[in-house]
């Protein structure tokens, strides 16, 4: 994948809602500064409960069929691997509830997504020991950063299914990451390439001001 592939998209995004979210970032926006407060709360700091799942994203819903699906993992690792739909279908599978959370403050509880755990990724493709994080790359041109001891969780999923059901294209359909102990930027939608890296670096909202965390209960939300 180049960065001349992606360019056709980047006419099509929010571009007012990606500033808003700059501008947020820079002011502080729905910091409480309280974080150390929360820990006995299930509702991470300066959160609010929603019930619906409200969709965010950079305007462009990827038209993949699960066909031309295809999802990569290279970098710092021992086994490059590519899966098809059907080679990823063929990997074990887990369904974890979990609680998920916006950096735009709202919450929702009790999600059941059913994925490929990361924890059998690494299995396959095997990490070398000088790989400490990732670079998540979706279908959209959308790149988020990870460490990979937050990738290297049992709650983590590449994930294909939300309540029983296939996730919707609108939320990331046919697979997303899904990470729930950070905030849900980190989790890409539409994840096409996982690269393992000695450095971290930037992702799309990291470059823009976020943090290249994200813990919820830190309230790592800016830079
Ligand atoms: N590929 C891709 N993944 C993405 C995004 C995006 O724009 N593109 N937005 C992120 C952000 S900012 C959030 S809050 C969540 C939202 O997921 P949802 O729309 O399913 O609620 O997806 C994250 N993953
Ligand atoms: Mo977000």
């Amino acid at each position: 994948m180049t960065d001349n592939e992606e360019t056709p998209l980047l006419g099509q995004l929010k571009e007012k809602l990606i500033a808003a979210k700059e501008k947020w970032a820079r002011e502080g926006r729905s910091l409480t500064g309280q974080p150390d407060n929360a820990r006995h709360r299930r509702l991470p700091p300066g959160q609010r409960l929603v019930t619906d799942w409200p969709v965010l994203d950079l305007g462009v819903v990827p038209n993949l069929s699960t066909a031309d699906w295809a999802f990569s993992v290279g970098g710092l690792v021992e086994r490059p691997l590519k899966w098809s739909w059907d080679e990823f279908l063929a990997q074990p599978q887990l369904t974890v509830r979990c609680d998920i959370h916006c950096v735009t403050t709202w919450s929702r509880y009790d999600n059941d997504f059913t994925g490929v755990p990361a924890l059998h990724l690494l299995e396959v493709a095997r990490p070398r020991p000088e790989a400490r994080f990732l670079m998540l790359r979706s279908y959209d041109g959308y790149t988020a950063n990870l460490p990979l001891a937050d990738f290297a969780d049992d709650g983590v999923l590449l994930a294909h299914g939300w309540q029983g059901k296939p996730i919707s294209a609108e939320h990331g359909g046919p697979m997303r990451l899904l990470l729930p102990k950070l905030y849900l930027w980190k989790s890409a939608k539409w994840l096409r390439h996982i690269t393992f890296t000695d450095k971290d670096g930037p992702g799309y909202w990291e470059q823009r001001g976020y943090h290249m965390r994200g813990d919820p209960w830190k309230e790592e939300r800016y830079g």
